[in-house]
């Protein structure tokens, strides 16, 4: 379990780097938090046993990659593929998997990008590559996920239907906020040159936030 440790802690100092240089370089921080886990020996010892893994050592580290895990949760979609490019293109991470819940929802609503990287721990006798999982995904998307885990426990899986209906709603209503904050973003974004940057009474054309369904929204 060390040499996973120590592979949550190269992730989380490469992520602070870049979430440092990107804020000094674009003025912008585009990762909210990050937090990091150690599945526990009853975790890994359950994925074996429902994926019909062998219990030894060599098929645990063969087959489960998600032992080691971080969580970037960042403040828009759109910063979501910025973080992924700028860590997959080190030299010293290998992209083993990659699953995007986010063009592919899962049915239950859950939104997330997963990446299964292999990064290099330099041990005081030998190097070993290690594999681990990163969840990004946005605010949004991270509030939907939380309390979704805590019904599912709460249920232990059995989750009554009305309320499962209610989450794939509150995903949707997710969806649509991470979309409007997005354009928010990005309007905000063009206009930020202090040259043209418009005073407090100046209107902004918000019509892009709301897509071809005209303006209504915006007295919501
Ligand atoms: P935790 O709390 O992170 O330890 P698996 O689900 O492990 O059988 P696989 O194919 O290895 O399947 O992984 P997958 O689906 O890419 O990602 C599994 C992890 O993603 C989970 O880890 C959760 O963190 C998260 N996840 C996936 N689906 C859902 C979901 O529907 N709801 C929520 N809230 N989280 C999800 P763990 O180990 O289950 O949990």
């Amino acid at each position: 379990m060390l040499g996973y440790k120590f592979a949550i802690d190269e992730i989380i100092t490469k992520i602070n780097i870049l979430r440092e240089d990107f804020n000094h370089t674009n003025e912008y921080n585009p990762i909210e938090h990050i937090n990091s886990r150690l599945k526990s020996p009853e975790s890994v010892l359950e994925k074996c046993r429902r994926k019909n893994y062998r219990m030894d050592l060599a098929s645990i580290r063969d087959n489960v990659l998600d032992i080691a895990g971080v969580r970037v949760v960042c403040s828009f979609i759109s910063d979501i593929a910025k973080i992924r490019d700028m860590l997959v293109g080190q030299q010293d991470i290998t992209l083993l998997a990659e699953r995007d819940y986010i063009t592919n929802r899962k049915p239950n609503g859950y939104q997330s990008l997963h990446l299964i990287v292999s990064i290099p721990v330099f041990r005081s006798n030998r190097t070993d590559n290690v594999p681990v999982e990163i969840q990004i995904r946005t605010i949004a998307m991270d509030f939907w996920a939380s309390l979704e885990h805590k019904i599912y426990y709460k249920y232990r899986g059995a989750v009554p239907p009305n309320l499962l209906s209610e989450l794939t709603n509150a995903a949707e209503a997710a969806t649509h906020l991470d979309e409007k904050m997005e354009a928010l973003h990005r309007l905000v974004d063009h206009t930020s040159d202090p040259g043209s940057r418009p005073g407090p009474t100046t209107s902004l054309d918000l019509s892009a936030l709301y897509g071809n369904k005209g303006t209504d929204d915006a007295s919501r």
